[in-house]
């Protein structure tokens, strides 16, 4: 074993080698998924960006492909930088990307399409030379111009975004065209918000008021709403709303009440950027995928020959409340879980932690629900946190000072004495009118070595506790902890790199440390088997 791979994950999605970032115009074309991201071929730090590709049956085992980008033209010779994919009426597919045209870094918007259709694998693509099909307008800020979106159909048009920013100000610009070919810019951007900065790979996307079914992106009516994503670069994070798509006025309007800007509603509260979603027809879904970022040293990342991961994907669709979209990890990741433990019905008085024991707990998917017999011992909410991220509000609290209701979890990646962890848990406060769930995944016990990026990620978690449940789930595996609180209502996920707790010295536990006992109900843990990922496909000729 290379010393350099311990912190590999085992079943994310990951190259061999090398840098990734951003997912690409994810698909589904003629009974294969597609995925293509952001790659350096050459090396472990940004830079020398193609589109790798690979493509898998199931979403989980991957195969590997030639990149179906990469520099080539006069209009993307300095990089091609990230885009989607659209499927047409007639079932053909066709990319939009942003080309690098100079040392400037000027960006204009190109498309490509495949060089074979009856190829399932679309191993070649073809840049027309009528590229590019895009270019900024004067009123545009020409290297903050980037990340088009899908193409959707709306009021005898297609319709692409592509995120900017003017001075201070992120926009999304809407362009409409009749042909894919000659598009024009709206007099208005779709939307834009003051303050907010580049909004990078803009996600457009719409949902059903009913149900988990995903839509079509051309969808658009009654019991039909719209969620806009942006990626802010400033700080690395991004923020959605739900609202309402007026074709005929080409405009979005964020639904009242939700926070447009920096504290908005978040697919995820930890290292997760430029996420996309696709609709999927086989299975009715919407997809979302984004970008696990780094948290570790630099020079770890070239030590290590790789950085960067992808999120397992997760379905995504609509709260039946309207109030924010709700995540799970596609159902087939359940194909790789293996062995099984169970515990149920074990009480934790305060100061208990409970090991879970049998299983590969450095690779495994863990689900459990914790019940507590009521809620008066839920400490009182301070105002002034209302003011705070909730990263900071986790930060004050932690997982080892005694609480009332809570905190209590799970503590993943610990080493035997507690010298690392990384808690992933649950605190409830008493507001003046409602409790406040508190979901945390903190990094900052996670590992012993130095230069790492550890911060306590948390978010508030919207869940009516009548019941007086909470569940989690959570996905370790060696590097990354990806949790699920009540059902997907809050997701964070956060990359950690300990230095004891690794393979079998990883330990795993239940805990609880505040005065109100906690009952574990039923948790379920697996260890998870090892996908088919990104092994290059040999010798497998088209049709
Ligand atoms: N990454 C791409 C850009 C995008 C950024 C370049 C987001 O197209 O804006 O690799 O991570």
């Amino acid at each position: 074993e290379n010393v350099n791979q311990v912190h590999r994950t085992g079943y994310h999605f990951q190259p061999p080698r090398n840098w990734i970032n951003d997912p690409n115009a994810p698909m589904y074309y003629k009974g294969l998924y597609h995925l293509f991201y952001q790659y350096n071929p050459k090396g472990a730090v940004w830079g020398n960006i193609v589109w790798a590709h690979s493509v898998s049956k199931d979403l989980i085992n991957w195969e590997s492909l030639e990149p179906a980008l990469y520099p080539s033209k006069w209009f993307d010779n300095y990089g091609c930088w990230s885009g989607s994919a659209t499927i047409l009426p007639n079932g053909e597919p066709v990319i939009f990307y942003t080309g690098i045209a100079d040392k400037n870094n000027s960006q204009i918007q190109n498309y490509a399409v495949p060089a074979n259709l009856s190829d399932p694998y679309l191993r070649e693509w073809v840049k027309p030379d009528d590229n590019p099909i895009v270019n900024p307008d004067v009123s545009v800020n020409g290297s903050a111009f980037r990340d088009p979106t899908t193409a959707w159909w709306a009021d005898g048009h297609w319709r692409i975004l592509i995120g900017s920013r003017r001075n201070h100000v992120g926009v999304a610009y809407l362009y409409r065209s009749r042909d894919l070919k000659k598009w024009a810019k709206t007099k208005h951007p779709l939307h834009s918000v003051q303050r907010t900065g580049m909004w990078e790979c803009p996600d457009f996307f719409p949902v059903s008021s009913f149900g988990e079914n995903g839509l079509d992106p051309s969808v658009n009516g009654q019991n039909v709403k719209h969620a806009l994503k942006v990626s802010l670069d400033l700080t690395r994070y991004e923020y959605y709303t739900l609202g309402t798509y007026d074709n005929k006025k080409e405009k979005y309007f964020p639904d009242e009440g939700l926070v447009d800007g920096w504290a908005g509603l978040r697919l995820d509260y930890g290292n997760f950027y430029a996420s996309k979603t696709f609709f999927d027809p086989s299975t009715n879904r919407r997809i979302l995928w984004g970008w696990v970022n780094e948290s570790d040293a630099v020079q770890q990342d070239t030590n290590k020959g790789w950085a960067g991961i992808l999120s397992i994907p997760r379905k995504v669709w609509l709260d039946p409340s309207g109030k924010q979209l709700l995540q799970w990890p596609v159902v087939e990741l359940e194909k790789l879980r293996g062995h099984n433990v169970q515990l149920s019905n074990q009480k934790l008085n305060q100061g208990d932690h409970v090991q879970v024991k049998g299983i590969t707990v450095a690779q495994a998917d863990v689900d459990v629900t914790f019940s507590f017999p009521s809620l008066d011992k839920a400490e009182p909410f301070d105002p002034k946190w209302a003011k705070l991220d909730a990263l900071d509000v986790c930060a004050q609290k932690g997982s080892k000072a005694p609480g009332g209701l809570g905190p209590f979890g799970l503590l993943t990646l610990a080493s035997e004495n507690l010298e690392e962890f990384t808690p992933v848990f649950f605190k409830v406060f008493k507001a003046v009118d409602k409790h406040k769930v508190l979901l945390c995944s903190d990094a900052r016990s996670s590992s012993l070595g130095e230069g790492l990026y550890k911060p306590s990620f948390a978010g508030f978690v919207d869940v009516d506790l009548t019941d007086k449940k909470l569940s989690l789930r959570s996905l370790i595996d060696h590097s990354v902890v990806e949790s699920f609180g009540a059902g997907g209502r809050t997701a964070i996920t956060s990359r950690v790199y300990p230095t004891i707790a690794v393979f079998e010295k990883a330990h795993l536990y239940v805990f609880n440390n505040g005065s109100e006992t906690i009952t574990v109900e039923n948790l379920n843990a697996w260890s998870m088997n090892l996908p088919v990922m990104n092994v290059p496909i040999k010798n497998r000729g088209g049709e």
